[in-house]
């Protein structure tokens, strides 16, 4: 049985391809659930493989009153974490790894609930104006990919 698709669904198609902005590619991007009214996460890793240093500038979201980007760090055995006001450097060829203990995305106030097994849009703003649009994986432990888990189902 042949039938050709509706025009929403080819451009929820085209919406579902990997966020990709030139040579800027986002892997694994992923939330945890949490409340309206709470603070959400971001995480994710940043690959640039362009020949030029790209820098991570804000964060836009309409899920919560504000996006920013944070560093946790520990200072005299106390995590902290301070706001990246100046953006974030992707070295040509290199990447940047948000994940807990390091860099993050922070929603500020949800206005909604994250709930596990949803998406969270969010839009990561590059320099020079360029932007790309992400789907944050709700869900309660990191992707299997990541370095973080334990990888027993891939041999190589
Ligand atoms: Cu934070």
């Amino acid at each position: 049985m042949q039938r050709l698709l509706p025009p929403v669904l080819i451009a929820a198609a085209l919406l579902a391809t990997p966020a990709l902005a030139a040579d800027l590619t986002v892997q694994n991007a992923w939330s945890r659930p949490a409340q309206a009214g709470m603070n959400g996460v971001g995480f994710m890793t940043i690959v640039n493989g362009g020949k030029a240093p790209v820098k991570l500038m804000s964060i836009k979201t309409a899920l919560a009153g504000k996006a920013e980007l944070h560093q946790s760090s520990m200072a005299n055995g106390v995590m902290t974490m301070r706001r990246m006001d100046k953006g974030v450097t992707i070295a040509p060829g290199g990447k940047i790894e948000l994940a807990s203990g390091g860099y993050h995305l922070m929603l500020l106030g949800l206005k909604q609930p994250l709930k596990a097994g949803q998406k969270a849009s969010v839009t990561l703003v590059f320099d020079k104006g360029r932007k790309i649009a992400v789907e944050l994986a709700v869900q309660i432990a990191p992707p299997q990919s990541s370095k973080a888990s334990g990888d027993e189902h891939h041999h190589h």
